[in-house]
């Protein structure tokens, strides 16, 4: 499991840079120095307000965020997923270039996607795929075949349904050896299955 600790907690800075474009007035300077960390660790802060990434959708709701290496060149690159309205694609990822991102569409049909999200080689094809679920207006979770090493910024990825019945909301997702048996299965909130706090199902 400790695969995700330094996953969780990028994908909070993540989360939080991402609101950050939200508050202008509050972090106006580009550079932000950490606290409590080394003088010399910065971070920069980029925005799709000044142009420094291109916006991730129409959508004005941006529900999750994953980083995870969707190319296998050994660089990280983050993932971003919308919900409507208004419609626009449901999910695009920011490849790292030399000294820019660059923004591939992987679905550009509107989803209800909630927040949460995980990565894993579903189809054991030796590349990254990606889970996502429905929010409180769908029952259904996706996944999403990464088509390494064909892409190109307008080249979607083939979605597939992991889930289409019960309830709706799906409020996190997670990949890992849960039974012990070697093999991952993927877990995940159902928050309408019927219980006051929801279910967590697992799925092998
Ligand atoms: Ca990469
Ligand atoms: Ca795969
Ligand atoms: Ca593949
Ligand atoms: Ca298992």
């Amino acid at each position: 499991m400790s695969r995700f600790i330094p996953r969780i907690a990028l994908n909070i800075l993540l989360t939080c840079a991402l609101l950050l474009t939200s508050l202008p007035t509050i972090f106006t300077p580009q550079k932000i120095r950490a606290q409590n960390s080394s003088p010399d660790f910065d971070f920069t802060h980029l925005t799709t307000a000044d142009n420094d990434l291109p916006i991730p959708s129409s959508s004005v709701q941006q529900t999750a965020s994953l980083i995870l290496d969707i190319d296998k060149d050994g660089v990280n690159d983050f993932v971003i997923a919308s919900r409507r309205p208004p419609p626009g694609p449901s999910l695009v990822w920011y490849r790292r270039t030399i000294d820019d991102w660059e923004r591939y569409v992987i679905d550009s049909e509107p989803l209800d996607i909630e927040a949460g999200g995980d990565y894993w080689d579903i189809d054991g094809g030796g590349d990254l795929d990606i889970v996502m679920g429905g929010d409180s207006r769908s029952n259904q979770i996706w996944w999403w075949e990464n088509p390494a090493p064909n892409f190109s910024p307008n080249t979607e990825w083939t979605r597939r349904l992991i889930k289409n019945s019960g309830g709706n909301k799906h409020h996190d997702q997670i990949f890992g050896d849960f039974t012990g048996d070697g093999k991952v299965e993927l877990a995940f909130w159902n928050q309408y299955a019927g219980l006051s706090n929801g279910q967590v199902r697992i799925i092998e």
